[in-house]
């Protein structure tokens, strides 16, 4: 309903100006043609807006809301970025290092969106992008103490979750049910799925272990914020809570626990459709044996606080991979399913490989155990020819794997320091991979090494592709992987093909109509913040749901972007998908 209001109001403001330039964004003064990271730039940082090749040759920095000019700058040549046809030039300011609040100008062309330069410039986003998990809790109110505006009732309680028959065993018949309440919503929609929770859960874990000082004293106004245990942990413990009801007497884990069809885009509290847990599968039980891995040294350190919770994290992470080991192929096939049959998400995933090597690896990291190691085969991977490591995503997740060993390298030095070496460098010659095609791309990112990148849920492939830069700055301390962690960040806020900041709240044109049943929902005008969208995706699976919205200016891989609630292949939300701008975003502030 709100959309409707405004776009009256939009073709009423367009009669009155004649501007014919109202974006959903609801102002005006920013130029499409030129695009940056719309929240800013570190005063070390690197700074780069694209621009749409002109006659122009030069730029221009004002303070903003002053005529006061400050900078002024050659633009590069043009050169044409593949994945939107658009021919661009690049206005590097990064030598400019004054903090302040800033406007760039290109003769002939308007001026940019406001920005910022500081030193802290990036800390709102990404602690808004930790939050944001908070407002996907499932099983609880969110109280307007905690949630401002965005309040709402408790719905899903979870309490009385029927095993599908898929599921069932002597002890568990089918039809009877378990209580299996809190966990975070996955993305739009209402399902806890295991396979996403698995990387999600892996990537906050990793920001954890690489910046516990950082987190530590991360305040995010949560109803644990009083207790001893940091606030990240804590929200963390929400899902981590969730997911160890998931496990079955026998080890195994159910892939997901949802109603058999998506919902409606109504609140929480009015998604009453009976919830199920389905079939156990191989790749959601070894991702549960990950996390709970991983999980279990991290609450090491909080054994005061919460007694016994680490040792039964790695009692259950053996159990689950014990039952792996037993039941190797237990693809989770939704086609089978029946009585009643289930249409909601799949994460379907055939290729167990890479989930058996990050829970050995996670195993043998938390026990000490070498047969974890030997079964990891990480060294054997490596040696081969294959391809066998990428950027993660949810189907693939043995980098995570990589990020471990080489994070713990300092306990494994003495037994196996080759292969350390090798995880190493494999981290790092992926990362020049990256570096090599920002160095020559016209906008200036690792984003668009492939067209595949363009892809369902492109956004956390950019994300991801910074979190990888940012393992290998760790390792190396080479700023230019830093910095190139940092321009897929500003990829994500604002210096792309479609001039959206992609993270809700954040940036004068940002996302501002998500495919999220409770931003749909809700009277608010403005939707939950902190949520990354899904980004651009050629893939268009969403077509015959959005009408005609789908135009031309969307044909390009990197333009296929609509932001709009219909557009669930485009501009749905999903954790797994924030996660990886979490720990851009949080890693950046803490090295910065
Ligand atoms: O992220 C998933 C993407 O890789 C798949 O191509 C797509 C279709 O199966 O599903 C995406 O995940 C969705 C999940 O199935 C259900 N919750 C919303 C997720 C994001 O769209």
């Amino acid at each position: 309903m709100k959309n409707l209001i405004f776009r009256v109001v939009c073709f009423f403001s367009f009669l009155l100006t004649f501007s014919g330039n109202c974006q959903t964004s609801g102002k005006t003064s920013g130029s499409e043609k030129i695009k940056l990271n719309q929240i800013g730039f570190y005063p070390e940082g690197p700074k780069t807006a694209v621009i749409a090749a002109s006659k122009a040759v030069e730029f221009l920095i004002f303070k903003k809301g002053e005529k006061k000019q400050v900078f002024s700058g050659k633009l590069t040549g043009a050169k044409n970025w593949p994945h939107s046809n658009e021919n661009v030039k690049k206005a590097d300011f990064s030598e400019f290092r004054e903090p302040g609040q800033y406007i760039l100008k290109v003769p002939g062309m308007g001026e940019s969106y406001p920005f910022e330069i500081s030193e802290n410039v990036h800390f709102e986003p990404a602690k808004a992008s930790i939050k944001a998990f908070y407002f996907q809790r499932a099983s609880t109110a969110l109280p307007e103490s905690y949630a401002g505006k965005w309040a709402r009732d408790a719905g899903h309680p979870d309490s009385e979750v029927k095993i599908h028959n898929s599921a069932a065993t002597q002890n568990r018949l089918a039809g009877s049910t378990i209580s299996s309440p809190r966990g975070w919503n996955d993305a739009g929609d209402y399902g806890k799925y295991i396979v996403n929770s698995g990387i999600t859960m892996g990537t906050l874990f990793s920001l954890y272990e690489d910046f516990p000082e950082y987190l530590d004293t991360l305040h995010l106004n949560i109803p644990e914020s009083r207790n001893n245990i940091p606030d990240f942990l804590d929200e963390t413990l929400y899902n981590l809570r969730w997911m160890m009801s998931m496990q079955d007497e026998d080890g195994g884990v159910y892939h997901k626990l949802t109603s058999a069809n998506f919902h409606g885009a109504v609140l929480p509290k009015d998604a009453t459709l009976q919830r199920w847990v389905v079939q156990k599968s191989t790749p959601a039980t070894l991702d549960f044996a990950a996390v709970t891995a991983q999980a279990s040294r991290i609450f090491r350190n909080f054994e005061e606080e919460l007694p016994g919770l680490s040792d039964s994290l790695l009692v259950m992470s053996k159990k689950a991979y014990r039952w792996a080991v037993k039941n190797p192929k237990m693809v989770y096939d939704q086609k089978k399913l029946k009585e009643p049959a289930v249409s909601t998400g799949a994460y379907g995933d055939e290729n167990f490989e890479d989930e058996f090597q990050w829970a050995a690896t996670e195993l043998f990291l938390s026990t000490e155990e070498e047969k974890y190691y030997e079964e990891a085969g990480i060294e054997s991977s490596l040696e081969s020819s294959e391809e066998n490591f990428s950027v993660p995503s949810w189907p693939n997740v043995n980098t995570l794997a990589l990020y471990s060993l080489a994070r713990h390298k300092d306990k494994h030095t003495g037994t196996h320091e080759s292969d350390i070496d090798a995880v190493q460098n494999k981290i790092i010659e992926m990362a020049e991979e990256l570096l090599a095609h920002s160095r020559e791309s016209a906008y200036g990112t690792p984003m668009g090494i492939s067209a595949k990148n363009f892809a369902w849920g492109s956004n956390s492939e950019a994300a991801n592709q910074g979190v990888l830069l940012l393992n290998a700055y760790l390792l190396t301390k080479n700023e230019e992987y830093l910095n190139a962690a940092n321009d897929n960040l500003d990829y994500l806020l604002g210096r792309n093909a479609t001039g959206f900041s992609f993270l809700t709240g954040f940036g004068e044109k940002s996302t501002k109509d998500p495919h999220h049943r409770p931003s749909e929902a809700d009277s608010v005008e403005d939707p939950v913040p902190g949520l990354l969208a899904g980004g651009p995706n050629p893939g268009q699976q969403d077509k015959q749901n959005c009408g005609d919205l789908y135009t031309e200016k969307h044909q390009y891989p990197a333009t296929s972007y609509i932001d709009e609630r219909c557009s669930y292949a485009s501009n749905e939300i999903a954790i797994n998908w924030n996660a990886p701008f979490v720990y851009l975003a949080n890693a950046l502030e803490a090295i910065r």
